[in-house]
C-alpha cells in the first residue's frame, strides 16, 4: 500500500458517503403520480398482471411479488435453510445445500436471470447466483422450487452471474475475486497476486429438456475482477460482455488501487470461437473438487454429487476468444440492448455513459486495429468502439435496463435516482427520484430481445424515512414506476425479504397456468413413502429407527410410539396424503433440533432426531390444515438406553 493514496481514498470515500447520506433527491413532492392508487390496485381475489423474482441478498432467498400490486406471493428457500419449508432440515432437502467444503446452509443470492427462447423470457427456470461460495441455482418454475445447484470451482465471490445467452445454451459466471486456480498450492503470499491469481469466467450448459447444468468450459483470463456481464443478442449473439474492474491487478486498498486508472474494460469474449477450441481439444482437463446437487422430483430427495474434472481454455493463450475494450473508471453495470448492437457499460466514478457499439468492435477486430494487448489479450481503442457517451446523465451510474423502444433506463447510485435516455441521441428524456440509493433496476423482460416496458422496478439499497420506524434495521425498498408513457410516474413502494439485486419480472400469462397444483401420490417414489394410513409403520435397524407415517385431516398415524431409545437415529419419515390444492400438513417434535417439515400434497419429507433424554415427546402438525388441526398430534415415549420396552405403535 503506498501511504500517499490514503488521503485520496479517504476523500473519496468520505464523497461517496456524503452523498449516499445527503442526496436527497429533489422533486419529491411531485414524484408520486396523482392516479398512483387506481394503477397498482388489484382487487381482492384478482390476479396481479405480473410475477417479480427478486433476489434476496444476503438473505439468501428468492421472494416472489405481484406486480403491480407489489403483493409478496412466496419466498423460495435456495441458498439458506428456511425453517418455514424446513429446506435444509429435511433429510430430502439437506444435500441442496452442500459443497465441496461441506453443508453450507447460507449464501448471498445475487442477481435472477430468467431462461429465454430466442432472446425472449420462455417461462421455465430462473437462475440464481451465490456470490459468496460460487454457486448457480436453478429454480422450476412449475414448482416453485430449487431443482438444482452447481458449485463453480476455480472461482470466488460469483458476482459477474447467472446471465443467459439467448436460447440459455449457457448461463455465464465470472469471478469476481480472482483466486489461485483449485488445483495450485494456494498457500502463496498474497502480494504474489500477479503472478499466481487468475480470473475465470464458466460456461453452464442448460439442458434443453431437463435444464440439468453441466460446466461446459471455463475460461482462464487475466486477474482481474468481474463485475457483471450480458450476454449479445442478434448480431452479436455469440458473443459475451463483462465489464471488469481492478485491472490494475491490486490487492490491497482496493477502492484507490483499483481506480487509478482512467478506463477500465469490457471483455468481450466469443463463445462461439471457444466452442471451436474446445471441438478442436484445446481444452485442458483440470482436476478440481465441486458439487453437483440435483433434487429429483421422483423419488423427491436432493443428491450430492462431488465432480472432479472441468476443461479450462486459456483466453490469453488461445487467439479470437477475448478482447478488452476501454470503458470509463471502474465500469460496473454491463448491458446490452434489445437489438445486440449497443453494450453499454456504467462507470460507477464516471460522470457520463458510454456506449460501445458491437459493429464498431467488429470492424476494429476484422480490421486488427488494436492498441497493444493486456496480458495477451489485445485492446481496442475506445474511439474505435465507442457508439456515444451520454453526457452528464448523473452520478453513480450502475444498472441500465431497456424498454425495446430505443430507450434506456439507468440507475444512478449515488444521485438516487432513475433516468431515461434515448439511445439513438444518447439524450436523457426524463429522470426520476428513487428513496434512495437504488442498485438495480429491472423492467419485464428488459435484458432480453423483447422488453414489455410497463413498468420499471427500483431496487433501493437505503430506505430511511420511508417507512414506519422498525429500529436501526429497516426494510429494503422496492419502487414501481408506470412507464408506459413519455414520463416516469412512481406508483408504489413496496418492502422486499433481505437486499435485492437484480430481478426478473415475468408476465403471469406466460407460467400461472403451468403452476403444479400437487403432487400425485401414485407417483411418489420416495424409498420411505406411506401410501395410506395402513401402510404407516415404525421399523427398527440396529440403532435406527424409521417412522413411516402418514399425514391427512386430521390424524398423524402412527401417534402413539413406544420403544425408542435415547441415542436412537428416529427418523419420521412424513407423507401427506392429501391430493388437493393447497393442503400442506406440517410435522415438528419437541426439542428436535431441527426446525419442522412442512410437506406438500403427495409428498414426503424426513425429519432425523437423536433424542437426547427419556421421556414423552409430543409431536403435531404445524400448519393448520382443517377445524380438527388441533387434534392432528401424538406422542413417542423415549426410553432409556437398553431398555426393554418393546417397539409398538
Ligand atoms: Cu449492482 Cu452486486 Cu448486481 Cu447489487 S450489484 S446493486
Ligand atoms: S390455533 S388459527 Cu394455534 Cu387458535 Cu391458530
Ligand atoms: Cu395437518 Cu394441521
Amino acid at each position: 500500500m503506498k501511504l500517499s493514496n490514503v488521503p485520496a481514498a479517504l476523500a473519496l470515500a468520505a464523497a461517496l458517503m456524503l452523498c449516499a447520506y445527503s442526496c436527497k433527491p429533489k422533486n419529491t413532492a411531485n414524484a408520486v403520480s396523482a392516479d398512483a392508487a387506481q394503477k397498482t390496485y388489484v382487487p381482492p381475489g384478482k390476479y396481479d398482471e405480473f410475477y417479480d423474482f427478486v433476489s434476496g441478498g444476503f438473505s439468501g432467498q428468492m421472494s416472489v411479488y405481484g406486480l403491480p400490486s407489489g403483493r409478496l406471493l412466496r419466498v423460495i428457500p435456495v441458498f439458506s435453510v428456511d425453517p418455514q419449508a424446513g429446506y435444509g432440515y429435511s433429510e430430502e432437502s439437506k444435500p441442496m445445500l452442500n459443497t465441496s467444503h461441506g453443508f453450507i446452509p447460507w449464501d448471498d443470492l445475487h442477481h435472477i436471470e430468467a431462461s429465454q427462447t430466442n432472446g425472449e423470457i420462455d417461462g421455465r427456470w430462473v437462475f440464481g447466483n451465490g456470490n459468496n461460495t460460487p454457486r448457480i441455482a436453478r429454480i422450476d418454475l412449475s414448482t416453485y422450487n430449487t431443482a438444482e445447484i452447481l458449485e463453480l470451482p476455480n472461482s470466488a465471490g460469483n458476482h459477474s452471474s447467472p446471465f443467459a445467452t439467448e436460447n440459455t445454451e449457457y448461463i455465464v459466471a465470472g469471478t469476481r475475486f480472482s483466486v489461485p486456480p483449485d488445483n495450485a498450492d494456494g498457500d502463496v503470499p498474497i502480494d504474489s497476486y500477479k503472478k499466481n491469481f487468475l480470473g475465470t469466467i464458466s460456461f453452464v450448459s442448460v439442458d434443453k429438456n431437463s435444464g440439468n447444468m453441466k460446466i461446459a468450459f471455463q475460461l482462464k483470463i487475466p486477474g482481474i475482477n468481474l463485475d457483471l456481464s450480458h450476454a449479445g443478442k442478434g448480431p452479436s449473439h455469440g458473443w459475451f460482455f463483462f465489464s471488469c474492474y481492478n485491472t490494475e491487478q491490486a490487492h490491497t486498498l482496493l477502492e484507490v488501487n483499483a481506480s487509478q486508472r482512467d478506463k477500465d474494460f469490457i471483455m468481450a469474449i466469443n463463445w462461439k470461437k471457444a466452442e471451436e477450441y474446445l471441438q478442436q481439444g484445446k481444452g485442458v482437463k483440470q482436476q478440481v473438487k465441486y458439487a453437483h446437487n440435483v433434487y429429483d422430483e421422483k423419488t423427491q430427495t436432493a443428491t450430492s454429487t462431488i465432480e472432479t474434472e472441468v476443461t479450462v481454455l486459456d483466453a490469453m493463450a488461445l487467439p479470437g476468444i477475448a478482447y478488452m475494450m476501454p470503458c470509463p473508471k471502474s465500469p460496473h453495470g454491463c448491458d446490452v440492448d434489445p437489438t445486440g448492437e449497443y453494450i453499454v457499460g456504467s462507470g460507477k466514478l464516471a460522470a457520463l455513459i458510454p456506449v460501445l457499439s458491437f459493429s464498431k468492435m467488429m470492424n476494429a477486430i476484422n480490421n486488427k486495429k488494436f492498441d497493444g494487448t493486456y496480458e495477451n489479450i489485445p485492446v481496442l481503442k475506445y474511439e474505435d468502439v465507442l457508439y456515444g457517451e451520454v453526457q452528464k446523465p448523473g452520478l453513480g451510474p450502475l444498472h441500465t435496463e431497456f424498454d425495446g423502444k430505443g430507450n434506456a433506463y439507468t440507475s444512478f447510485f449515488i444521485s438516487s435516482e432513475i433516468v431515461k435516455w434515448n439511445i439513438k441521441d444518447l439524450k436523457v428524456l426524463d429522470r426520476a427520484p428513487t428513496y434512495y440509493s437504488i442498485g438495480h433496476l429491472s423492467i419485464p423482460g428488459g435484458d432480453t430481445k423483447k422488453p414489455n416496458a410497463k413498468y420499471v422496478i427500483a431496487y433501493n439499497k437505503i430506505t430511511k424515512d420511508r417507512y414506519l420506524p422498525t429500529g436501526p434495521e429497516l426494510a429494503q425498498s422496492a419502487q414501481l414506476y408506470d412507464i408506459s408513457g413519455d414520463k416516469m410516474q412512481l406508483i408504489l413502494d413496496f418492502p422486499t425479504i433481505g437486499e435485492p439485486h437484480y430481478a426478473q419480472a415475468i408476465e403471469a400469462s406466460l407460467i400461472k397456468d403451468k403452476s403444479k397444483k400437487f403432487y400425485d401420490i401414485m407417483q411418489n417414489e420416495n424409498t420411505y413413502a406411506a401410501k395410506g394410513e395402513p401402510n404407516a409403520k415404525v421399523v427398527r435397524e440396529g440403532n435406527k429407527v424409521h417412522v413411516y407415517m402418514t399425514a391427512i385431516r386430521s390424524h398423524l398415524a402412527p401417534d402413539n410410539i413406544e420403544g425408542v431409545q435415547v441415542g436412537d437415529e428416529v427418523y419420521f419419515h412424513v407423507t401427506n396424503q392429501e391430493q388437493d390444492w393447497d393442503i400442506p400438513h406440517g410435522f415438528a417434535i419437541k426439542a428436535a433440533s431441527t426446525a419442522e417439515l412442512l410437506i406438500m400434497p403427495g409428498e414426503t419429507r424426513t425429519l432425523k432426531w437423536v433424542p437426547e433424554k427419556v421421556g414423552i415427546y409430543p409431536f403435531y402438525c404445524t400448519d393448520f390444515c382443517s377445524a380438527l388441526h388441533q387434534e392432528m398430534s401424538g406422542y413417542i415415549r423415549i426410553s432409556p438406553k437398553g431398555s426393554k420396552v418393546p417397539l409398538a405403535f
